[in-house]
């Protein structure tokens, strides 16, 4: 089992390297040979076929305006506009390997969901297995998959005989991977369009983080050789201001000498941060390309200048949106209104109330870290951001369970840019939508250990909450198409405002 997982190339991003070639770019096309003498795709093998990769063509929302400038925008089709699609349960990027939750020879037989605990429970042992794994992927290139090192108009030089793609390190690539998704669009130097977040503010939120976190468990039981290997979780909705996971045996500690610093006996206090100048990279029309930029800063609780974030989200916090009905509503944004995926999010009050300037639950974790893990674009430098995610993505998971939701819940159109069902999400590939992962985790080879609390019986709604709810939420759509022509200016500004603090 252990050599057919270890030899599984499983899809991730930015793209394998076996297509980061001239030929490759030049053809459009990533379908590889199997291993051997295989075939492309391991079509004559009956895995899979070279297909045109599906693009969706249905409209998004208005708050980026641009058309054609952005590399991200219809993707991958500025890069590639064909690639493996497997047959039944084989996956990976050439098909040699099974989709998620398969394993076997012909991929026929079901996984046993990993199951991923509380940190908090785990063993000592537990614990320090998962931290020397996650310590060695911070300098183990990945075996898959490179970065492009620069823009697209840059990627082939003049006359060069390949294009600029880099190796880069398993964690450093899930921070990549992540900056990717947000970053600007680069049009000039100093010049950028800040209204674009393929990862965030939008319905494609939770199934974005979904993938990314599953592309880092794929990759750490390659590592570790052990395919029962799962992703641990941090409750975070344990209220107070005391970081339970923030201790020199977990996640790091407070450094004595500078409490924005993580203590010295800490597994993550040499880890250096990567992809955290953003204002570089615009002025200079560049990429993130990994170079080291000092050490990871978290001071939790410690914002003395905005109380608010001072203090972790509490479980009441979780039961409240774990009751909100509907998984997005309109304009599927960060200020919509009675939307879970928002109240998640943290962008609404946890009942789903649209309130301007609120920050809960994901977006409360993450501002409470008070460093690197509250700068959107270089958050994932943080390990709590692996375990902070994972919990949201249980919270996620145990919504679609009591809601019965189906892909007919998630927007197929007018989300916006990245956010549509069937947006290929950046920059995953071979392509990966949220229809695809707008299902039980069971179905993607993975489960949690815990209980949601249920809600008091006492707080369960009456006919005439029903009621009440009906006439707010007629008022509040007045607010928000009011608000929306504000939100569109108010977002160009809040990028920057906000940046160093929101996730
Ligand atoms: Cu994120």
């Amino acid at each position: 089992m252990v050599t057919v997982l270890a030899s599984v190339p499983y899809v991730y991003a930015q793209f394998p390297r076996v297509c980061a070639t001239l030929e490759a770019i030049e053809a459009h096309q990533c379908c590889p040979f199997l291993s051997g003498n295989g075939s492309r795709c391991g079509e004559e093998e009956g895995r899979g076929s070279c297909v045109d990769i599906k693009i969706d063509d249905l409209p998004h929302g208005q708050q980026y305006v641009l058309v054609g400038i952005d590399d991200r925008e219809r993707w991958p089709e500025r890069f590639f506009n064909r690639s493996c699609v497997c047959n039944s349960n084989y996956g990976g990027f050439d098909c040699s390997g099974c989709k998620p939750g398969w394993q076997g020879e012909d991929c026929s037989q079901q996984r046993p969901p990993v199951i991923r605990q509380n940190i908090m429970n785990m063993t000592q042992e537990e614990r320090e297995t998962f931290l020397d794994v996650l310590d060695l992927s911070k300098s183990i290139p990945h075996p898959d998959y490179v970065v492009a090192q620069d823009h697209y108009r840059n990627l082939v030089a003049e006359n060069a005989t390949e294009p600029n793609f880099i190796n880069i390190t398993i964690y450093d690539l899930f921070v990549w991977v992540h900056y990717y998704s947000v970053r600007d669009t680069l049009l000039g130097p100093g010049q950028a369009y800040t209204a674009i977040d393929f990862s965030h503010e939008g319905p494609a939120f939770l199934t974005w983080h979904r993938m990314h976190l599953m592309g880092l468990e794929n990759d750490l039981q390659v590592l570790s050789n052990d395919p029962t290997f799962a992703l641990p979780y941090w409750d975070f909705a344990i209220g107070g201001s005391e970081c339970d996971v923030c201790t020199d045996d977990i996640l790091g500690g407070q450094n004595p000498n500078d409490p924005t610093f993580l203590g010295p006996n800490s597994t993550f206090a040499d880890w250096e941060v990567v992809c955290l100048s953003l204002d570089w990279f615009n002025d200079n029309i560049k990429l993130c390309n990994g170079t080291f930029e000092g050490p990871i800063r978290r001071n939790p609780g410690g914002n003395i200048d905005r109380p608010a974030v001072q203090t972790l989200p509490a479980t009441e916090d979780v039961i409240k949106c774990l009751q909100v009905d509907e998984y997005d509503t309109f304009p599927y944004f960060s200020d919509s209104d009675n939307s879970f995926r928002n109240a998640l999010e943290g962008y609404s009050e946890t009942d789903g109330e649209f309130e301007i300037g609120v920050r809960t639950l994901h977006n409360l974790a993450h501002l409470f870290l008070n460093g690197t893990g509250g700068m959107t674009h270089a958050s994932a430098n943080d390990p709590v951001f692996v375990l902070l995610h994972t919990f949201t993505d249980a919270i996620f998971d145990e919504w679609m369970k009591r809601s019965n939701a189906t892909v007919a819940d998630f927007p197929e159109e007018n989300a916006p840019i990245g956010h549509n069902l069937d947006f290929n999400m950046v920059p995953f590939f071979p392509p990966v939508t949220s229809r695809n992962m707008f299902v039980p985790s069971e179905q993607l080879g993975y489960s949690y250990a815990v209980q949601f609390p249920e809600a008091s019986t006492a707080e369960q709604t009456s006919p005439f909450t029903w009621a009440m709810v009906g006439i707010s939420a007629f008022v509040a759509l007045n607010v928000v198409v009011g608000l929306l022509v504000w939100s569109i200016r108010y977002r160009s500004r809040k990028r920057y405002e906000d940046l160093s603090l929101v996730q």
